[in-house]
């Protein structure tokens, strides 16, 4: 072979290897420098011989191809919802439906930390990765290949020859990354993101993969889609070969036999949850063997071989500053509370909503008092109760305006209504 060939072959190879460490391993085992000098290289090797460069090349992440929009893909096999459950004893439910229906065999469960990101469906043909879709509606998703290709934890190839095999995972920002986009945003004066899922999923629905490419997206891989010639026995051995594969496998899953261990595991994160670097909505019990899976089977759009836990939401106490009211494009008036910073879910809150007029004056909430807030899932934090045992007397009864904050115009409440709205 063409001894640059080789060399280019070589190079890929290599930059593989060390991007592989840097990124999904944050182990980095080179400089930057020495990085960017093979990357370099590479370069203008593929400049010279632009019929040597595939779709696969470390020089192809990120394309300038701006699409006019993403098209619709159908899933081969759907991706199915999670049942959900929110306390102990739901969980113990669940356990003792899939026992009674596997005849009360024995039965290990993975238990996983459920990512708050968006899952996305992963295509390879012999080994090279061909197809990223959203999951959509579970039936149906976006065909979003280019910009999945910016992720630097997907490999753009993976050491399968199968025909056809899907990978199944979440794409998601980490908090950092997340906190320095808002940062930016807030700089440029646009609107931020509310949370790192949104965020995520803004990325993603760029026309313009230059931009999802900078936005520093990752992706743990956790379920196997459509596939031809695999023969993987449990959902552990999947997790070990996923990351054999070069996939960021999430480190903390853990295996059990019993579902007390389970839920003493799950509430091993109530106070620890908050620390990880990746914002999480829960944990995921499934049931570990594949041919009990099988077995137990699914409903239309959720398996009977897999549970969410979900976490309640996150709760802070601080104090607020003033209420203040904003505009909606519906022209209703909504109250929300300016607050003193505080750190709640992975982000500096600084304003929770009120809702309305009544729910200020049901919960007694006054300028100054110390309330506890709360963010549930994807939703703007709101303030749950005032604490009035920690009144100094100095606190201020609020009450709507009776113009609008914007035009000046008078508002209304109609009757039978919670909300004031501006006449304009
Ligand atoms: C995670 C389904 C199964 C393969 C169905 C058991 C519902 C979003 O970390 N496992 C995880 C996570 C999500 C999962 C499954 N394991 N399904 C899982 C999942 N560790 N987030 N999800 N999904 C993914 C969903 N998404 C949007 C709308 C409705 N459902």
């Amino acid at each position: 072979m063409d001894t640059e060939k080789a060399r280019l072959l070589e190079l890929r190879k290599k930059i593989d290897e060390l991007s592989y460490q840097y990124y999904t391993l944050d182990k980095p085992t080179v400089t930057d420098y020495e990085y960017d000098m093979m990357y370099r290289e590479l370069e203008n090797i593929e400049k010279a011989h632009p019929d040597w460069v595939t779709p696969d090349s470390p020089t192809q992440r990120v394309g300038s191809k701006i699409s006019g929009g993403f098209e619709k893909y159908t899933h081969d096999r759907p991706m199915l919802s999670l049942g959900d459950v929110f306390s102990d004893d739901e969980l113990r439910e669940f356990d003792q439906r899939v026992r009674d229906d596997l005849g009360g065999e024995d039965l290990e469960y993975v238990v996983e930390l459920k990512i708050d990101g968006l899952a996305v469906n992963l295509i390879y043909e012999q080994g090279q990765f061909i197809r990223g879709v959203t999951r959509g509606d579970g039936v149906v998703g976006e065909d979003i290949t280019n910009n999945v290709r910016t992720i630097r934890t997907i490999p753009l190839h993976i050491a399968s020859d199968s025909p056809h095999i899907e990978i199944r995972g979440e794409v998601y920002m980490p908090i950092t990354s997340f906190e320095a986009l808002n940062q930016q945003r807030r700089d440029d004066e646009l609107e931020p993101f509310a949370n790192p899922r949104n965020a995520a999923a803004g990325s993603l629905r760029q026309l313009d993969p230059r931009i999802t490419a900078q936005r520093k997206l990752a992706f743990f891989a956790y379920a196997l889609g459509g596939n031809s010639g695999i023969t993987i026995e449990s959902q552990e051995e999947l997790l070990q070969d996923l990351a054999q594969f070069h996939f960021q496998v999430n480190p903390e899953y853990r295996k059990f036999t019993n579902i007390e261990d389970v839920i003493a595991f799950i509430h091993s994160w109530d106070d620890r949850r908050d620390s990880l670097p990746y914002a999480t909505d829960g944990m995921v019990v499934k049931v570990n063997s594949f041919a009990q899976q099988a077995r137990l089977g699914n409903t239309v759009k959720i398996p009977r071989w897999a549970i969410a836990y979900k976490f309640p939401p996150e709760q802070a106490r601080t104090k607020v500053l003033d209420i203040s009211v904003s505009l909606g494009r519906t022209g209703v008036l909504t109250p929300a509370a300016d607050l003193e910073p505080v750190h709640l879910a992975g982000t500096t809150v600084k304003r929770a909503t009120l809702h309305n007029e009544d729910y200020i004056k049901e919960k007694d909430i006054r300028i100054g008092d110390t309330v506890v807030i709360q963010k549930a899932g994807e939703i703007i934090p709101e303030v749950v109760r005032s604490l009035p045992e920690l009144r100094d007397g100095s606190e201020k009864v609020f009450s709507m305006p009776t113009t609008c904050p914007v035009c000046g115009s008078p508002v209304v409440r109609r009757d039978g209504e919670a909300a004031w709205r501006c006449t304009n």
